[in-house]
């Protein structure tokens, strides 16, 4: 490295590095929650018979809190901006020449039977990237954008209704249950190559505090969204034996604790609290973002800390990611001065039908692309390397 491009690199991060982390490293302060992850204590996921690999993932990841953030990606190897199914081809690979630490996907549509999430990914090949990411030491989480199961129509057909509908004594209780099966099938179909379970964080009913799906606040009772969460659980806990899954609750943006744990089902079901946010609509300028970004984080922390719980940022984007130095100035500083220990950045679908775009993650030659790499090296954010080095499922 040249003189010149080090003196950058210094100033770019290893001074903010110090002052946000110490000498060590670490961001955490002897705060009473330090003093809680210190005692050992809620070091078991919740469930009492997760797998090996499961547990210690989550043993893992709670070591991370305050010390790493995991940088994943929805769809990586699936697609990017003007690509589709290249082997070995992922937009964070191309811009860092690392995949990213964490990898969504998708099951929208399994519960139909169908072969095909609802973004048209195969579940053949989510099933195949998600053991090739587990082979290089990286993490998995899931979401479900299920379709209405009153009216058949998608997961954005809100007229309420629906969850009361699929609770025991419901009249679509069976069809859900039978969605749970094709859930449980494709879950326990996920193998390592020595015939062990892949551990999947499970994000279910995302971003409950909105109107948008049928699961969201003005379609359900508070209650109803509880005892959905139970039911569910308990059918892949308990009837379907799946135990390779840490069970993420996430909210969209929110305004108050109280509104945060609102719907959440409790202790004994939930492993990771997180939320979802976009620079957009009132939030489009960096400061109206960064402002609700950070307020958001501190309460995710101290729910999560205060309920023994991993913190995470569930979903994160700005489509197009406009200005070239948002990962360094805007994203960079804000989560390293929080206790996330991942954060997922939504799919890179490209130009989508009707000439409107959506990626969420650089591609080379796009406006945020060298800032992205100069962010990726930082040591502090994880990708393939970073992850691989921590052995997180031992
Ligand atoms: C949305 C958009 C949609 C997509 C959906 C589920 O935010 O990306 O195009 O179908 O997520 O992945």
């Amino acid at each position: 490295m040249k003189q010149k491009q080090f003196r950058y690199f210094f100033l770019l991060f290893y001074c903010p590095f110090q002052v946000l982390f110490g000498q060590d490293g670490s961001n955490k302060p002897a705060t009473p929650e330090t003093k809680f992850l210190n005692t050992g204590l809620s070091h078991e996921c919740s469930d009492k018979l997760a797998t090996l690999e499961t547990n210690s993932l989550y043993k893992n990841l709670y070591q991370l809190i305050g010390k790493n953030i995991l940088l994943g990606h929805q769809d990586d190897p699936c697609y990017g901006v003007g690509w589709k199914y290249i082997a070995g081809r992922s937009d964070i690979r191309d811009v860092t020449g690392q995949y990213p630490a964490l990898y969504g996907f998708d099951l929208g549509r399994i519960e139909l039977g169908l072969a095909y999430n609802l973004d048209s990914v195969p579940f053949e090949k989510t099933r195949l990237f998600i053991r090739e990411a587990y082979e290089r030491g990286g993490v998995i989480t899931l979401s479900w954008h299920l379709n209405n199961p009153l009216t058949g129509k998608t997961a954005w057909d809100n007229k309420p209704g629906a969850v009361a509908s699929i609770l025991p004594g419901g009249e679509k209780n069976a069809l859900y249950t039978i969605w749970l099966d094709r859930v449980a099938d494709f879950l326990g179909s996920l193998k390592g190559k020595n015939g062990e379970s892949i551990p999947i964080i499970l994000r279910l009913f995302h971003e409950l505090n909105g109107g948008w799906f049928w699961w969201g606040k003005d379609q359900c009772s508070p209650d109803e969204m509880k005892q959905l969460w139970r039911y569910t659980i308990h059918y892949l806990r308990n009837e379907k034996n799946i135990h390779n899954l840490l069970y993420a609750f996430n909210t969209d943006k929110f305004n108050s604790g109280a509104e945060y744990v609102e719907r959440y089902p409790g202790d004994d079901l939930i492993d990771i609290l997180g939320f979802d946010i976009y620079q957009a609509g009132a939030l489009r300028e960096n400061a109206a973002f960064t402002g609700f970004f950070n307020k958001d984080l501190d309460m995710i922390d101290s729910i999560a800390l205060s309920h023994h719980k991993i913190p995470a940022l569930t979903e994160f984007g700005y489509n197009g990611v406009p200005d070239s130095t948002w990962w360094t100035k805007v994203f960079f500083p804000t989560i390293t001065s929080h206790k996330i220990v991942y954060a997922l950045a939504w799919r890179n679908a490209g130009i989508k039908r009707g000439g409107n775009s959506e990626y969420y993650v650089p591609y080379p030659g796009s406006a945020s692309a060298s800032d992205f790499k100069k962010m990726s090296v930082s040591g502090i954010i994880l990708f393939e390397s970073g992850i691989k080095s921590k052995n997180i499922y031992k």
